[in-house]
């Protein structure tokens, strides 16, 4: 995809799976959507979370939610469910499926990676990532294998270096440190319970999409 429409797409970036919402997922994303994100990640991950067929009616809930409002829909590691359901794009850790193998089988479809060192993000570079996904930039305790907290050096790096991909950030990130988030280069921030956990999606998401569009470099 084109940088720079991308660029704006990673502006405020919503991750989530049933697990990470107390009230009803379909509700959640609704009033984030209000509230202005500007992609969304299906990630069915972890203790609790939903499996074969539930996991792939909740996608299509939510993907159908997600093309109602014009919101790209990325689906977290499985290629397979995100092929099934013609998803906008796909997201993958170091562990999963290569780089190149992925781009392959998804074609022009929007390609995030998360890369952790230099070399990983040269490696996704060239294998055709669209964008990198940098964390945790803060502790955070949704993602209990996360890599140690890296704070906000990586991204400068590879800002300092002139690198131009499209770069998000996440781990912990909130309404008081996204702007952080921002001035260190970041194209934009990924929450999960910044926004799921709050009290009104709507709010949180609201008063995230104001910081990350203050932000215009
Ligand atoms: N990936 P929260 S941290 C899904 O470091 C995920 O790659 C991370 O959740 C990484 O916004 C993380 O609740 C969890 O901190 C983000």
């Amino acid at each position: 995809m084109n940088p720079n429409k991308l660029k704006e797409l990673l502006k405020l970036y919503f991750i989530m799976g049933s697990n990470n919402c107390f009230e009803n997922p379909a509700h959640v994303l609704t009033e984030a959507i209000r509230g202005g994100i500007s992609l969304f990640q299906f990630r069915e991950k972890g203790e609790g979370c939903l499996l074969d067929g539930n996991k792939y009616a909740l996608a299509k809930e939510l993907q159908r939610i997600c093309r109602e409002h014009d919101i790209p829909f990325i689906v977290n590691d499985d290629i397979d469910l995100a092929l099934a359901i013609d998803a906008d794009g796909v997201h993958i850790g170091q562990e999963d499926e290569h780089v190149l193998s992925v781009r392959k089988r998804i074609g022009d479809k929007i390609l995030g990676v998360s890369v952790h060192t230099w070399a990983e993000a040269m490696a996704a570079k060239a294998a055709g990532a669209d964008y990198f996904g940098l964390g945790p930039i803060f502790p955070t305790s949704t993602k209990k294998d996360a890599k140690p907290v890296q704070g906000l050096s990586f991204i400068r790096e590879l800002r300092n270096k002139g690198i131009q991909t499209p770069i998000v950030g996440i781990g912990g990130i909130n309404q008081e440190n996204a702007s952080m988030v921002m001035e260190a280069g970041a194209d934009g921030v990924s929450v999960i319970t910044a926004i799921s956990h709050a009290e009104s999606a709507f709010k949180a998401a609201a008063e995230l999409s104001k910081q990350t569009q203050d932000h215009d470099r």
